[in-house]
């Protein structure tokens, strides 16, 4: 359940088809941990960045996606010489759609966990163990870093006021607290990914978030750091439109997400005749949605004793 526009999903299938002629047998079996980045236009960064990602994750060996639709450089060639799987969309359509299109190539080669992190150099692969342990140890099935937890170098005041007024947006609607909604660096159980709805072409953090939230998944935010960019420039245009989109995003995620779990619960009742089987709340006692992991409802369970951990908390 992961793109309703059938013109993009064209667009995915032929990329896939490619990607596995390219890759073969790399394609079909992936490592445990696969690590996905959107990359456009990132040459001069994305070579050292991959360079710099751990080949083993708590032990687990990594595979490296990066997903380029469209770079006009050099990005596909020293993405490809660092020795990642690339995946190369012939037309832009923005960093949601890449990667979506790479958890889709992590999930079909097997991948059992996803992270994700920018081909821009900001995040630090020291930390991704950190952000993967949790989901290992069957603490969280979504692990998000958060630069308000850990550290962030820009002083912009823009974007520390916007970090703050969105985290505050989506906790107040989702009503767990969540302190950075569009930290880049995060780690996922693979399947959270085939189940959230993803439709937004380049915002997708904050569609991710609700998504994740909203179907009872287990999340859980850790400090980390977020450096400031050294090669290139930002794609997310400047920060009022950037700041207006993501909270179009946002909205419109989380009346889409409403209703979706209004439809569920009127399914259910309807099927039993009982409005008391109705689907909790979401967060409550959440329930899985069709299809978003192996076992059925489960409660959301704070990670107690994880060092600055702010997991699943109700506001
Ligand atoms: N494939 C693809 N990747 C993109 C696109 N736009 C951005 N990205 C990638 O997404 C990642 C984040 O993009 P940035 O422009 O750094 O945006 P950001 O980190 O959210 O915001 P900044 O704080 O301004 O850097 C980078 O790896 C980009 O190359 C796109 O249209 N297609
Ligand atoms: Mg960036």
């Amino acid at each position: 359940m992961t793109n309703s526009d059938p013109g993009s999903a064209a667009v995915d299938a032929a990329a896939l088809r490619a990607f596995t002629q390219e890759y073969g047998d790399r394609a079909a079996a992936l490592p445990p941990v696969a690590i996905v980045i959107a990359a456009f236009n990132e040459e001069g960064a994305i070579g050292p960045v991959i360079a710099d990602l751990p080949r083993t994750v708590a032990g687990l060996e990594t595979a490296t996606i990066v997903v380029s639709d469209g770079s006009a450089d050099g990005t596909v060639a020293e993405a490809a010489g660092a020795g990642a799987l690339v995946c190369q969309v012939p037309v832009n359509r923005g960093q949601g759609a890449a990667l979506r299109l790479g958890y889709q190539i992590a999930r079909d080669g097997g991948a059992r966990y996803i992270v994700t992190t920018d081909a821009d150099g900001q995040y630090n692969p020291a930390e991704i163990e950190s952000l993967l342990q949790p989901i290992l140890d069957g603490r969280a099935d979504f692990v998000t870093g958060s630069r308000r937890l850990g550290s962030e170098e820009t002083r912009d005041p823009v974007r520390r006021l916007g970090v703050r007024v969105f985290a505050l947006a989506i906790s107040m609607l989702t009503r767990q607290r969540i302190s950075d909604t569009t930290f880049g660096l995060r780690a996922m159980r693979a399947e959270v990914t085939g189940a959230v709805l993803l439709e937004q072409p380049q915002y997708q953090a904050a569609e991710l978030l609700i998504g994740v939230i909203t179907h009872g998944y287990r999340v859980m935010e850790l400090p980390a750091t977020i450096h400031k960019r050294k090669v290139g420039h930002s794609k997310k245009g400047n920060n009022v439109l950037y700041g207006l989109r993501f909270a179009g995003v946002i909205g419109g995620t989380w009346w889409r997400e409403r209703q979706r779990s209004g439809a569920q619960r009127a399914g259910r009742a309807g099927r039993t005749g009982s409005p008391a089987a109705a689907v909790a709340e979401p967060g409550a006692t959440a329930t899985r949605a069709s299809g978003a992991g192996q076992s059925g409802p489960e409660t959301l369970a704070a990670a107690d004793g994880e060092p600055g951990a702010r997991s699943a908390n109700r506001t």
